[in-house]
């Protein structure tokens, strides 16, 4: 026990020293589940996804049709706003480019921010950029297998960091939406969930932006 613990303190000061630990996170092994309100159940029947606003034609996407978009995969660093991470974690979902890139979605240039739409009404914004980054998926698949309920089944953004890729902007893991169900184009900011409670707009985890 005892030893676990020092093991634990000295990768951190390992992950620390090679830059790979941002400021005040500690590590776990663990996968901890934070959110407000209770987990949803999916009916694929009734479930879609959708996006709109700054876009030049509003789309929607049946769980069929969205189970049958190509899946990239990725190796994130999560970052959560509550002091852990958790590193080299496995997801599996589609970018936002593939869907500009498959000539689903057509951006209007006045488009520059996305707000997540979740079920309950949750929602959580970003910049386009930022959504359009490596490091930001729409994913269907954690660890191999479809997300767990009480990680955003089916759907959920999510983004964190790819180690090495110093260019990207890596914001705490509330900046994505769990049980995603759409994407709101804006040409205007405007604050998600928890950015109204009080967190920090861009939520940046290297500048330590946790709340506002
Ligand atoms: N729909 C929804 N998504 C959400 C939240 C929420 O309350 N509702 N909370 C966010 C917060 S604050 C965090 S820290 C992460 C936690 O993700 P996890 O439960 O998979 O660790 O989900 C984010 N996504
Ligand atoms: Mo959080």
């Amino acid at each position: 026990m005892l030893d676990s613990i020092f093991k634990r303190k000295k990768e951190e000061e390992e992950m620390r020293a090679a830059g790979r630990l941002p400021p005040g996170q500690s590590l776990t092994n663990r996968f901890p589940v934070l959110h407000y309100g209770p987990v949803p159940r999916f009916d694929p029947a009734t479930w879609d996804f959708r996006a709109w606003g700054e876009v030049e034609q509003p789309l929607r996407l049946t769980w069929e049709e969205f189970s049958q978009l190509p899946r990239s995969r990725i190796k994130l660093d999560l970052h959560c706003v509550t002091a852990w991470s958790k590193f080299d974690t496995l997801w599996e979902g589609v970018p936002v480019r593939v869907l500009i890139e498959k000539g689903l979605l057509k951006l209007k240039p006045t488009a520059r921010y996305v707000m997540q739409h979740a079920e309950y009404g949750f929602t959580v914004n970003l910049p386009l950029d930022v959504v359009l980054q490596d490091n930001f998926l729409l994913a269907t698949h954690y660890d191999g297998a479809p997300i767990e309920p009480e990680h955003g089944y089916p759907l959920r953004g999510v983004v964190g960091a790819l180690p090495g890729r110093e260019d990207l902007v890596t914001p705490y893991l509330w900046k994505g939406a769990k049980w995603l169900r759409g994407l709101e184009f804006m040409a205007h900011d405007r604050p998600g969930f928890w950015e109204e409670a009080g967190y920090h707009n861009e939520a940046d985890v290297w500048k330590e932006q946790r709340y506002g």
